[in-house]
């Protein structure tokens, strides 16, 4: 398909094309709201990276409202519980019966993201691809723009508002003064070692294990696909881990599933490093931040991609107010609203983590009462609805 001329002129400029950038740009569609979209790499790049694998229902819920779930309802694995490992034991939470029926869906972000792709040259929801050098203009404020280069050229795309989609790397979030922004951080001294594999999955559900040499975690994308993740150094290369090593570890730290993983090629190896990080505020002049531009959360939790797609359901509904009704009331409670349930994903997710996790100064009382803690968990009705509830996702305040 021939590209569209790139406008100058939009209602709001969305800056990155990865979850947060996209579902807002179709919800901004669907709501009749302008928006460009200034992505930095090719289509290719962003649909390549592997990252989340599990959907909550406000995800799935948001999918179907854009009736961009006819490929997650047919090849998504719906999940109904979760284990956890440790010592020699497993024990199974039962998250739908816990939460009155909730569940989480297991399709990967690649999945989700050429499904937005996909949609989006359907829809006229417009992508510049490869635009370099981003840079935002004049945010406090209430004519802002945006330049950028596409193809040699140098453009400026003026706007009302201007979306920092753009991760943690980007451009938005440094273009707040540095009086104005804060940031709350948490630097784990670890990271995952990810392996992708066409072999069936050891198990139906997900297995998050805590073993003495470090943290496992057995995940899937399909019924043939497994995603297994240890925790590693980050001094590790991944020369020291070849596939054989791999497995090894893996297996015996899965404790006893591991006896039922299916060994095969890797065909994805990669490093990721843990952190918890979150900007406040989520606003400034006509600056909206969303998704890991805001905030990151260690992956145990499962929760980064979910909290990018309801920073921006939580701004569109916002958008929608200034355009439809000419309130800005929503846009202006964006922050503290978003806020408020990104810091207790991130309270989830670095509990999860430390329950996990093997620290370098972990010493014998630590350990013993990481395994106390997953004893008293396994007992306990009341302490599995707390992981549940979380696990499945907190639901979304009141505007
Ligand atoms: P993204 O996905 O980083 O997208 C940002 C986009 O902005 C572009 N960009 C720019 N564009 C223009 N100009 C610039 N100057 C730009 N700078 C950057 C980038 O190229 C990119 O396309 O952020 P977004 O949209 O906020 O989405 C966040 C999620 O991708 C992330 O939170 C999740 O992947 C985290 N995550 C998981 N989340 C879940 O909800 N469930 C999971 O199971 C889950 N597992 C994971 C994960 C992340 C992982 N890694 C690799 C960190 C597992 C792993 C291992
Ligand atoms: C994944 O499948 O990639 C995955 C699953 C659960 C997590 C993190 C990542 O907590």
């Amino acid at each position: 398909m021939a590209d569209n001329p790139i406008p100058t002129r939009t209602q709001v400029a969305i800056v990155g094309a990865g979850p947060a950038g996209m579902f807002l740009a179709h919800l901004l569609r669907k709501a009749g709201i302008d928006a460009v979209v200034l992505e930095r790499k090719d289509r290719e790049y962003v649909e390549g990276r592997v990252r989340a694998g599990v959907v909550e229902q406000v995800a799935v819920d948001l999918m179907t409202e854009l009736g961009l779930d006819a490929r997650l309802r047919a090849e998504g694995l719906v999940h109904t519980g979760t284990n956890l490992a440790y010592d020699g034991e497993i024990f199974r939470v039962d998250m739908a019966e816990l939460t009155g029926g909730k569940t989480v869906t297991v399709y990967g972000q690649q999945e989700v993201m050429k499904d937005l792709f996909d949609a989006a040259e359907d829809r006229g929801v417009q992508i510049v691809w490869d635009a370099e050098d981003v840079a935002l203009h004049e945010i406090a404020g209430s004519k802002p723009y945006v330049t950028f280069r596409k193809d040699g050229a140098e453009r400026r795309l003026d706007c009302d508002f201007i979306a920092g989609c753009d991760g943690y790397h980007g451009v938005s979030r440094p273009s707040i003064p540095d009086d104005v922004l804060r940031t709350f951080e948490r630097v784990y001294p670890f990271g995952w070692l990810g392996v992708l594999a066409d072999v069936p999955p050891c198990d139906h559900e997900l297995i998050y294990s805590n073993h003495e040499n470090g943290f496992a975690l057995a995940s899937m994308r399909s019924l043939t696909r497994s995603r297994y993740y240890i925790q590693c150094s980050l001094d590790d290369e991944l020369e020291a881990w070849p596939d054989d090593r791999f497995w090894d570890e893996l297996c015996l730290r899965l404790g006893p599933a591991g006896a039922r993983v299916t060994r095969g090629p890797s065909f994805e190896k990669s490093i990721a490093p843990l952190r918890s990080f979150v900007t406040e505020p989520m606003r400034y002049g006509a600056l909206f931040l969303c998704g890991d531009a805001a905030h990151i959360v260690p992956p145990t939790g499962a929760k980064g991609m979910n909290l990018a797609v309801t920073d921006v359901t939580m701004l569109a509904e916002g958008l929608i107010d200034v355009y439809r009704a000419g309130s800005a009331a929503g846009i202006d409670g964006y922050s503290q609203r978003a806020l408020a349930r990104v810091w207790k994903a991130e309270r989830f997710s670095w509990w999860f983590t430390g329950l996990t996790h093997r620290f370098p100064t972990m010493d014998g009382f630590d350990r013993r009462m990481q395994l106390a803690e997953l004893a008293y968990i396994r007992s306990s009705r009341a302490a599995q609805t707390t992981l549940a509830e979380n696990y499945v996702g907190l639901p979304l305040a009141k505007a």
